[in-house]
């Protein structure tokens, strides 16, 4: 049986929990995944003790089962992109805290969520954005993170678990768009920042960005850097190819004055939904 510390991956059939069970073993990790399908194309093979778990995120029995022996939780199983409120709600904050509850109660004290940029999505582009300016969600998945975070330093406070907020920015394999040229997180990086919040051992109640290191990036690195996730790769290396082959951004676009880019605009609920 390994001796390598188990982490349960939530979500971990998505993208970047797919990204993260290749990549955790190699940073030394066991990873155990929890999601409600299998991923496309198989799990891959990483540890003897690690494995799937096949079922609802926010489930409390099947949680209290995939928890066991586990050291920390990585959590990713949510409504990723904009959706109706109640459907952001139910997994952002109903959903969260069952997770962080049953975190608890299988006596782990470390806690990595993904969140998102768009917790952060009005602001006006700018350079180097920091963790502590106000929150501004660009939709009901960008509050949706916003009360996640929020959860997580309620966790902290009243039950001393150590949290991790990762404001992940767009996780491709490689940056396809101009935004992207600022906000991208390339798998390496992603499993180098995510393997920091596991590894910090002063970790209390932290925010990071979730960027590769972007001569464009719009979002300060420093809180990453301050646990130790130093990022090594760079949007750049991309510029040429897409700058050439994308058109330039309309002055007046309202999708290129804030950081959250479409999601300023996009993906509004109907009358319907909102009744
Ligand atoms: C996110 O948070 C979304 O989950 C993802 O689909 C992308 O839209 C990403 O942000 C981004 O900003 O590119």
């Amino acid at each position: 049986v390994s001796q390598r510390p188990l982490v349960l991956v939530t979500g971990s059939s998505g993208s970047v929990g797919r990204a993260l069970v290749a990549g955790l073993p190699g940073a030394g990790w066991s990873v155990r995944g929890l999601d409600l399908v299998a991923p496309v194309g198989g799990q891959p093979d990483t540890a003897p003790e690690a494995g799937l778990v096949l079922g609802d995120s926010f489930d409390r029995a099947l949680l209290d089962e995939a928890l066991a022996g586990c050291v920390a939780v990585v959590h990713l199983a949510a409504v990723p992109h904009e959706a109706p409120v109640a459907e952001i709600a139910a997994s952002h904050v109903t959903g969260l805290t069952a997770v962080l509850d049953a975190t608890l109660r299988a006596g782990i004290d470390r806690f990595v969520f993904a969140s998102s940029n768009h917790a952060v999505g009005f602001t006006p582009r700018q350079e180097r954005v920091g963790t502590g300016t106000r929150p501004r969600p660009d939709s009901y998945y960008g509050v949706g993170k916003v009360a996640g975070e929020a959860l997580c330093s309620l966790y902290s406070d009243q039950h001393g678990l150590r949290t991790a907020a990762l404001r992940i920015g767009s996780f491709q394999p490689r940056p396809l768009t101009r935004r992207h040229l600022s906000t991208w997180l390339s798998p390496g990086d992603l499993v180098r920042a995510v393997d920091a919040c596991l590894r910090h051992p002063a970790l209390s109640c932290a925010t990071l960005y979730g960027i590769s290191a972007n001569t464009r990036g719009w979002w300060d690195l420093a809180p990453g850097r301050a646990l130790g996730y130093e990022p090594q790769d760079d949007a750049e290396d991309f510029a040429a190819e897409i700058l050439a082959s994308t058109p330039e951004p309309a002055a007046d676009d309202p999708e290129h004055a804030c950081l959250g880019g479409a999601f300023v605009a996009a993906g509004l609920p109907t009358p319907e939904e909102r009744a």
